[in-house]
């Protein structure tokens, strides 16, 4: 709301300065052809101004006679330069002043019972962790925020490799996220709905397929949703899910991803533990499907160029595994 009063104010002052230039403008072009065709080859008014070289001492005699006249126009001229440029300073510190104030109303936001979480920027994708409050221990997602409405929260940022921004068009402005430096924002979403955010900052190659989304939803909603995300991944009851988790836990996967419930602990990817719950892979790249899955784990580059996921190479039967037990981390 701040922030849209603050672009309609600057919108409003700009189309005035605009109007009133162009208005100038078209007197300014009145009037010189009225003169020309006064005084038929005397030059126009633009080429006696201040913005011109002196004219040369010839031409000068040459308009002898207009040498009165021409001072009086000259002390005109400067007393309207002098009048533009004081109302463009004006202007423009009314418009830093409302600036300053927006900045102001927007971190007076009330964060007392404030959600507290933390996100990191990677090339490509975001990692949030919810930190470990009164309703349970802390867990960890990735590229979609879920946050209940009509509670204040407080991101803290960070950066891991290169600097992001942080950007929900219709919450917030933009918050660059740059490595070793802090940054918090603050914000409160006042109505339930799916955010689209996007990095801001170009951080490289996939900086395009750098998007997440924040859900913002009733509380209790959104409760639901964080007591759900807590709980470790549901044991594997079938062969075939054993046999998937095996692949998981054994194979380059634990590497980098965590599953809690399982061995799986690695800490270099996103958190798949309720993978399932996301609708959406790869920051926003492709639909959470099972044949969109196998293609990511057998070729990750050719669906997003240049991300740091490696390919695997599996049997078509323990890529079915796989995926099949990968679809039970709802
Ligand atoms: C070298 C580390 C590394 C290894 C090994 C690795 N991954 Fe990944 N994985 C990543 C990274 C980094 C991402 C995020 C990629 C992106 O969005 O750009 C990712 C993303 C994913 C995603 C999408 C998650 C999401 O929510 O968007 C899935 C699913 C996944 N990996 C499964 C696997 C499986 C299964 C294996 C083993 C066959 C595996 N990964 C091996 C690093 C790794
Ligand atoms: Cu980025």
């Amino acid at each position: 709301m701040h922030i849209f009063n603050l672009w309609n104010f600057t919108l409003a002052v700009c189309s005035l300065v605009f109007a009133a230039v162009l208005i100038a403008l078209l007197i300014a072009m009145l009037r010189a052809s009225a003169r020309k065709r006064q005084a038929g080859l005397e030059p126009a008014p633009w080429e006696w101004s201040e913005t011109r070289p002196e004219p040369s001492p010839e031409s000068r005699a040459e308009a002898g006679h207009e040498a009165g006249h021409e001072s009086s126009q000259e002390a005109r001229t400067r007393r309207v330069v002098t009048g533009a440029s004081i109302a463009s300073v004006v202007l423009l510190f009314g418009l830093l002043l409302a600036d300053v104030m927006t900045d102001r109303a927007l971190s007076r936001l009330p964060v007392a019972d404030a959600l507290h979480l933390e996100m990191t920027g990677h090339q490509w994708w975001w990692e949030a962790r919810y930190g470990r409050d009164s309703a349970g221990d802390a867990f960890a997602v990735a590229n979609e925020l879920h946050v209940p409405v009509g509670r204040p929260v407080v991101i803290s940022l960070k950066a891991d490799d290169v600097i992001h921004t942080f950007w929900v068009p219709n919450l917030h402005g933009k918050k660059d996220m740059i490595p070793g430096r802090d940054a918090t924002i603050e914000f409160r979403a006042d109505r339930a709905g799916t955010y689209r955010g996007q990095c801001a900052e170009f951080c490289g190659l996939e900086h395009a397929l750098m998007a997440f989304s924040v859900v913002a939803e009733p509380p209790a909603r959104y409760e639901a949703w964080a007591a759900h995300q807590r709980e470790p991944a549901p044991q594997a009851v079938t062969d075939m899910h054993k046999r998937g988790e095996q692949l998981f836990t054994t194979g380059a996967c634990a590497n980098c991803h965590t599953v809690r419930g399982t061995s799986a602990a690695g800490l270099l990817g996103p958190d798949l533990t309720h993978l399932m719950s996301r609708p959406m892979l790869a920051a926003g790249t492709f639909d959470n499907t099972p044949a969109n899955l196998a293609a990511w784990i057998a070729a990750p580059g050719s669906m997003k160029p240049g991300t740091s996921m490696p390919a695997s190479r599996f049997s078509q039967q323990d890529m079915a595994a796989l995926v099949a037990w990968l679809g039970t981390l709802q």
